[in-house]
């Protein structure tokens, strides 16, 4: 049976992106430790003794059943490790048959989509840019410009967040890197798909 809660009410700064009275989750490079192509680059940043903060989410969750829906934000920062922007880690749902949307706030970013049959698109995650997540498709978002990327997120509270079968693969079949000043979405030399 759904669990029953009181209607909620939470405030959305738009500027910053915070969700009030919420705190946030906080992903270090450490925590993307091996997701980033670039590993020497990695390994450099941390015996340096530095761990920069990559992205911070503020969510509201609901109980994991059908029918509730968890919300939130995502704070991208701005930066590069080695040749590539700072992104999320990504991952497939838990529960095939459930989507997600997110709606761009603030700055300049792209999100990476791959499908379980193996097609790819890159969609730009900007101000005013609304995706939907089909059920199936893998979502990773980067964050290409100088600023914090900020979006919006929602999705099934039952998903549940599947980081293994990606990194079965090595990780998405596209990167996004800086080359000679430009923005390239690339192939990933150490994307293999499943079997
Ligand atoms: C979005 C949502 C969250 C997710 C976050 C970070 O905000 O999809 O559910 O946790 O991005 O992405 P990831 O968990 O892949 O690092
Ligand atoms: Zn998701």
């Amino acid at each position: 049976m759904q669990t029953s809660l009181r209607p909620k009410h939470i405030w959305l700064d738009l500027g910053k992106g915070l969700l009030s009275p919420l705190a946030s989750t906080k992903r270090t490079l450490k925590d993307l430790d091996g997701f980033f192509v670039d590993a020497q680059a990695t390994e450099n940043i941390l015996k340096s003794g530095q761990d920069p903060i990559i992205y911070e989410v503020y969510e509201s969750l609901q109980p994991q059943e059908d029918g509730h829906l968890n919300f939130g934000t995502t704070i991208l920062h701005p930066g590069k490790i080695g040749k590539e922007f700072y992104m999320t880690k990504g991952h497939f749902h838990m529960k095939e048959a459930s989507s997600e949307v997110y709606l761009g706030l603030r700055g300049e970013g792209l999100i990476l989509l791959q499908s379980s049959t193996g097609n790819s698109e890159c969609l730009r995650m900007s101000q005013g840019d609304l995706i939907y997540v089909p059920p199936r498709w893998g979502h990773r978002t980067v964050n290409v410009g100088a600023e914090e990327l900020v979006f919006f997120f929602t999705y099934q509270a039952d998903a549940g967040h599947d980081y293994e079968s990606l990194k079965k693969e090595q990780g998405f079949s596209k990167l996004v890197i800086e080359e000679h000043g430009r923005v390239n979405v690339v192939d990933n030399p150490r994307f293999m798909t499943r079997i």
